[in-house]
């Protein structure tokens, strides 16, 4: 056991680091795989448990191997030490090398999950303001890759070049005002612009205008668990009043709690999909029925929460339609979805509305086949409620004259 005494815990957490960084890496590049080859279900049932066994029994082998290694260079010190070597094994400037393994393995799953999984992410933006919060996206991913590799580049480099050494004397430096300086005032001012310019873009996006606001096509989203309804204005262009307590009345047709004294909801349409022209103005109206949901349209970097008893909205201009979609990602059959992008229950992965650009031409013809809100039968037992209330008015009166 007094081997065990030579084994440096230090190299030997290191190594481990290093090590998990790879299988780390592996993992990501196996599960990427993965993802790309189509399963079918009962393969993917069995695909899962085999999947976790296979990287534990993986673990498990490396732990053994830096085990063994740990080993052998303890041996080899041993012998050295007993040969009559003052030194024996170097373990700093073998942990200054492990330094400089970890940065090239570290950089190189950089660099790979850049390219691998950074081809993952969403094509560019189908909405006008999505161009702008792209570029602040990209804009900052530059920056902070810039300043990611250079401080990583030196803090593993100095590490492994300043390693200990009885040959060499630290310089002591206490402190130095000029570098503190640098270091401060540098990255308050890049993230003081980085801050600044979000909200400029932040305020163009949700500052409209009144006339802004009224010649937008508006669209009311309902979120409940776990659907989303949509209604559009109709010709008004404008959505008729509702009130909760009304949800869920008219013979259980109301599933909105629309208020059909408002005339302004007669002509309200609903529809099994968003169909919407390219380069107008859109204004979504939301709401929720009961928790929190978020109306989320990721190719249009448009997202806002959907709140019980409060209404918001929020506007912007599709660019680019469903065929120049298909045509810039290669895909015969990508379509925009409107999501729910709060965890708002069991089946929150089942609120998913397609959504389609088109040219006005092709939205013009779409409306008009649309199928309006307030349907016969909702009408009919509105009309009932109400003769129904007359007469027990009437009799309330009479009642009272007697
Ligand atoms: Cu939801």
């Amino acid at each position: 056991m007094k081997i065990l005494k030579y084994i440096n815990i230090k190299s030997a957490f290191a190594f481990i680091a290093l090590i998990s960084l790879f299988v780390n890496n592996l993992f990501a590049q196996a599960a990427t795989t993965a993802v790309a080859t189509v399963i079918d279900a009962e393969e993917k049932n069995a695909y899962v448990p085999k999947m976790v066994t296979y990287y534990l029994l993986l673990f498990l082998l490396v732990c053994i191997v830096i085990a063994l290694i740990g080993k052998i260079l303890s041996v080899y010190d041993l012998t050295k030490k007993v040969q009559g070597a003052k030194e024996g094994f170097s373990w700093d400037k073998f942990n200054g090398f492990l330094f400089l393994a970890f940065l090239v393995v570290g950089l190189y799953g950089t660099y790979w999950s850049y390219t691998v999984q950074g081809a993952q992410i969403l094509p560019e933006s189908a909405s006008e303001h999505g161009v702008k919060i792209d570029e602040m996206f990209n804009l900052t991913l530059i920056i902070t890759t810039i300043v990611f590799v250079i401080t990583h580049i030196l803090l593993f480099v100095f590490s492994f070049q300043y390693s200990y050494s009885t040959k060499k004397k630290a310089y002591f430096l206490p402190h130095n005002n000029t570098l503190e300086k640098y270091w401060t005032v540098i990255p308050a001012i890049v993230l003081t612009i980085l801050v600044l310019m979000g909200f400029f873009t932040w305020r163009d996006i949700t500052n409209i205008s009144p006339d802004g606001i009224r010649n937008a096509i508006h669209v009311e989203v309902t979120g409940h668990q776990f659907a989303w309804e949509v209604r559009y204005g109709g010709k008004d262009n404008l959505n008729g009043r509702k009130n909760y307590k009304l949800i869920g009345g008219l013979g259980g047709l109301n599933s909105l709690g629309l208020d059909l004294s408002d005339k302004k909801n007669y002509d309200d349409l609903t529809v099994t999909e968003i169909v919407l022209p390219v380069n107008k103005s859109v204004r979504f109206n939301l709401g929720s029925k009961d928790v929190l949901h978020s109306f989320y349209m990721p190719h249009f970097r448009a997202q806002m929460n959907c709140v019980p008893g409060m209404s918001t909205s929020f506007q912007f201009t599709p660019r680019l339609t469903t065929a120049d979609m298909r045509d810039k990602v290669n895909d015969p059959n990508f379509n925009y979805y409107l999501l729910c992008a709060k965890i708002c229950g069991g089946s929150h992965f089942n609120m998913k509305f397609a959504v389609k650009i088109v040219s006005q031409k092709e939205y013009d013809k779409w409306i008009v086949a649309q199928k309006p809100l307030v349907t016969a039968a909702m009408l009919k037992s509105y009309q009932e409620g109400l003769a129904k209330k007359e007469t027990t008015v009437a009799t309330n009166k009479i009642a009272l004259n007697n």
